[in-house]
């Protein structure tokens, strides 16, 4: 194996559901840096390190409840075959932090991540806290397990790596990137159904097409988003970009 190839960003996945990879990933921008070698997956089954007869990977919660809990000592002989992987270990759970653009940057900029996905109720909390797992959500909703927010995290991080995006397809001016939300697109045909494209976009003028956008942007984020709103105006005056990294 050449040094290039050791240094190359890997996500590493432990599942109960490997045949969920690599699903989307596998396919456009992703799939084909899979495909060219600019990235790597591995996915390993939870179950493989159950050690009873029945194979069981969850038990009963203690203090009753309903749904199922993965057991620590599965987990943790999961998690000791992938010990000494660059990058941190990440359980999905929609009790983690919410994953934002500085922090997909933030693990793109790495050499890799081990995503942990449970399903039931959870993982117990004790090897969670004995392997310093850091915990992470992809938004305020429940998903029935960690599989499409360990894809999705994943999506996110390689399309920032360097080689996976064309000149044309810049991150620079999308949203998140400016922290404001992206203006409207439009292309042909000019009239469509009776609606005309706004005439600005077919003037010429550069500089009144960047001014109309930018201030689409302000108005769409505004009225959506008061949360990244706020964000950007304390931001505007302090010369900080890219979800909140300095340049
Ligand atoms: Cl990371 N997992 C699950 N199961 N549900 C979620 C989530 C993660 N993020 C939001 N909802």
């Amino acid at each position: 194996m050449s040094a290039d190839a050791e240094r190359i960003w890997r996500a590493t996945v432990l599942t109960m559901f490997p045949e969920m990879f690599p699903g989307p990933l596998g396919l456009s921008l992703a799939g084909r840096g899979l495909e060219r070698g600019l990235w790597a997956m591995d996915v390993l089954d939870i179950r493989v390190f159950a050690r009873d007869k029945h194979r069981s990977v969850d038990d009963e919660p203690f203090g009753g409840g309903p749904g199922m809990v993965m057991r620590a000592d599965v987990v943790d002989a999961a998690l000791a075959a992938v010990e000494g992987r660059p990058g941190p270990v990440v359980y999905l759970t929609p009790r983690g932090r919410l994953l934002d653009q500085a922090l997909v940057w933030k693990l793109a900029e790495g050499q890799g991540v081990t995503l942990l996905c449970g399903r039931y109720e959870g993982i117990d909390q004790r090897v969670l806290e004995a392997r310093a797992v850091e915990e992470v959500s992809v938004g305020d909703y429940v998903l029935s397990g960690g599989e499409p927010a360990a894809i999705a995290l994943i999506d996110a991080a390689v399309r920032l790596l360097p080689g996976i995006m064309g000149n044309e397809e810049s991150p620079a001016e999308e949203s998140f990137e400016t922290g404001l939300l992206e203006h409207p697109h439009y292309t042909r045909p000019a009239e469509w159904q009776g609606r005309v494209v706004p005439g600005v976009l077919i003037s010429g003028h550069h500089e009144k097409v960047c001014r109309w956008r930018l201030s689409e942007a302000e108005r769409v984020t505004e009225q959506r988003r008061p949360d990244l709103w706020a964000r950007y105006l304390k931001r505007k005056g302090r010369g900080t970009d890219r979800g909140g990294r300095k340049e």
